[in-house]
């Protein structure tokens, strides 16, 4: 195995959930045409993006990853969303994101372990701390957007269970990106 491949580590989502999402921006969408809004099934948890990277090394972490996860023993984990989030914020935004509420610390112990194995192999550390989100769209470029309040959709909690984690290739196309699992990690994470 050998050569480039764009990839990222992350949460999927159940289809119910990203169809939900999705159905809950419809009028933002219409107010907002020129954000890139992301698919609907593509909507997930970025745990951490790691760029392009030789397939060599991806192998490598991949192995380093799953005895990590697997002496975890991480079990499902229960998440929810109910609002809406901006970064930097909603008033002047450039990313717009669903945002995660329930048991956000395992959450957050699983994306440490993708950072410490990721920099264990060479990969620059994500400097800004790990904030759980769903993107649902971004600006083009370095433009910000003015949401008005009364756009803000009215969210209804969407709950679900993580089962899983995915180590996600990402191949880049004018449609936009195509993602594919390399590797998904069940959870109750075992030691076979
Ligand atoms: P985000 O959802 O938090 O914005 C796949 O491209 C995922 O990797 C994106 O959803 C994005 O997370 C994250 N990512 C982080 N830095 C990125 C970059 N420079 N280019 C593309 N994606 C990046």
């Amino acid at each position: 195995m050998n050569g480039i491949l764009r990839s990222f580590f992350c949460i999927e989502l159940p289809p119910a959930v990203q169809k939900k999402l999705w159905q809950t921006v419809d009028t933002l969408r219409l107010v907002l045409p020129d954000l890139k809004w992301v698919s609907a099934n593509a909507l997930h948890i970025t745990l951490k993006f790691l760029g392009e990277q030789e397939q060599r090394l991806l192998e490598d972490l991949m192995r380093s990853f799953e005895k990590r996860i697997a002496s975890s023993g991480q079990d499902v984990i229960a998440l929810s969303s109910s609002a809406l989030g901006a970064f930097p914020n909603i008033r002047t935004a450039r990313t717009l994101f669903a945002e995660l509420c329930g048991d956000l610390v395992p959450l957050k112990a699983i994306a440490s372990i993708v950072e410490d194995v990721s920099a264990e192999h060479g990969i620059p550390r994500e400097k800004r701390p790990f904030k759980p989100h769903i993107t649902l769209a971004r600006t083009r470029r370095t433009e910000t957007v003015i949401i008005s309040p009364k756009d803000i959709p009215l969210f209804s909690k969407i709950e679900w269970q993580a089962t899983s984690v995915t180590l996600m290739k990402s191949s880049l196309t004018p449609a936009g990106p195509i993602y594919t699992p390399l590797k998904i990690w069940e959870f109750p994470a075992k030691v076979f």
